[in-house]
């Protein structure tokens, strides 16, 4: 029956974890996957969730099915969230949010959203993105393309040829956007940027599709929120799918969104009812026990407050390994400039080291990255860091 199967050569990220699990070497270190570890290499359970999770034992409820479109309070609050309490989209009704099995669900609803009702649009996505962008896309029909996006040479964003390749577009075509901390290259557009992007996504009739899975990493949860924001001030319809993965460390609890804004609330009210379809016959509906987190950790003062004190501390910590780094390197190597890992923002940073490189500093030091040369910044501690930058060091030439 299956004798026919091709051998999955396994994801390249989730693989390569797996496979540093397996490394008995003391002293490894892992920067593959793109978790948040805290200085002790571990990965936090954040006070806020646990103070969360222990509010929903002692009520000890029911777990019946969550609708279609996930809990009510938690979509309410995801919009807030995302938009600012009193954005008049908000108000007017045109935005549909549904809370999904992270927001990889809230992504690939969305592509097969999109396969059934604009069939002809493609896809296109930054080169580089995340691998999964492209497979979830193309594992629900859709032609998946790419524009121009790292200068390998600057450090910086082909803005000009990101411009012109996007003025080439058919009306209706996909435009996916990291909406902050770009996955891999942590290189992300300027303000000024985003705004000059706006008037051509209208004139070409252009369908944004942010995804928003570091919020919170770059300069803050509401300035993480600024391109949700301007999209949604400029009147164009546009999906959102945003994560809690990462900013609540909540990684395996699934929990995520998807967000639509639509012209009016009309076309909101057919969109949502398609939405809650293309769930319907995915994965039904969504986790009860994210929903019960992110609700009140968003919605309970005391524990939004925490919250907020967390991502800045995870924020921070990431900043300072990224001096750290910066400073080995630099005295390692005082021939080359390694700035970018300062102006790089988020969880990611693109070393430009090649596959051969990250090879030899998985075989010989144990420094586990994947073969773009992307590192995770949060793997490194005070512990690891000198380590690391000397690893690196020794294999640049
Ligand atoms: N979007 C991006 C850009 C992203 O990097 C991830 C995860 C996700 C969505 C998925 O998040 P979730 O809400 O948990 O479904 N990225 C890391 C892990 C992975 O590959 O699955 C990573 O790039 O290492």
């Amino acid at each position: 029956m299956f004798q026919h199967l091709d051998r999955y050569a396994g994801d390249p990220i989730l693989s390569l974890n797996d496979e540093f699990q397996k490394d008995p070497r003391r002293d490894k270190v892992n920067l593959s996957i793109g978790i948040y570890f805290d200085n002790e290499g571990r990965i936090p359970v954040l006070q806020c969730v646990r103070d969360a999770e222990a509010a929903m034992l002692a009520e000890s409820g029911p777990k019946p099915y969550l609708p279609i479109a996930g809990a009510p309070a938690m979509r309410a609050a995801v919009q807030q969230l995302l938009f600012g309490a009193d954005h008049p989209a908000l108000k007017a009704g045109r935005v549909v949010t549904l809370q999904t099995v992270g927001s990889s669900g809230g992504l690939k609803v969305g592509a097969d959203f999109i396969k059934r009702w604009l069939p002809q649009s493609g896809m296109w996505m930054s080169d580089p993105s995340w691998d999964n962008h492209r497979a979830m896309f193309e594992g629900a029909g859709v032609a998946v393309h790419t524009y121009p996006y790292y200068d390998a040479a600057s450090g910086g964003v082909r803005f000009d040829a990101l411009c012109e390749a996007i003025d080439r577009l058919p009306p209706r075509s996909v435009l996916l956007l990291h909406a902050c901390c770009h996955n891999p290259t942590g290189v992300d557009l300027g303000r000024d940027q985003w705004e000059r992007l706006v008037p051509l996504l209208r004139r070409r009739e252009l369908l944004p599709y942010l995804d928003l899975a570091y919020q919170g990493y770059g300069d803050g949860i509401a300035e993480d929120a600024f391109a949700v924001r301007l999209l949604a001030d400029s009147g164009l319809s546009f999906f959102v799918a945003n994560s809690f993965s990462k900013s609540m460390s909540v990684y395996g609890e699934r929990a995520g969104a998807l967000s639509v804004v639509c012209a009016d609330a009309a076309e909101a009210d057919r969109v949502y009812g398609q939405l809650q379809a293309t769930v319907r016959r995915n994965y039904s509906s969504p986790a009860i026990h994210a929903a019960g987190i992110v609700t009140r950790v968003l919605g309970e003062a005391k524990l939004r407050a925490a919250w907020e004190a967390d991502v800045a501390a995870m924020r921070q910590r990431i900043q300072a390994m990224r001096h750290s780094l910066h400073a080995t390197l630099s005295a390692k190597k005082p021939g080359r400039d390694f700035g970018y890992f300062l102006t790089q923002r988020g969880m990611f940073s693109y070393t430009g080291l090649s596959a051969a490189q990250v090879d030899r500093l998985r075989e010989q030091y144990g420094v586990y990255l994947i073969r773009s040369g992307r590192i995770c910044v949060a793997g490194l501690n005070t512990g690891n860091v000198e380590r690391t930058a000397n690893a690196m060091a020794a294999v640049i030439d």
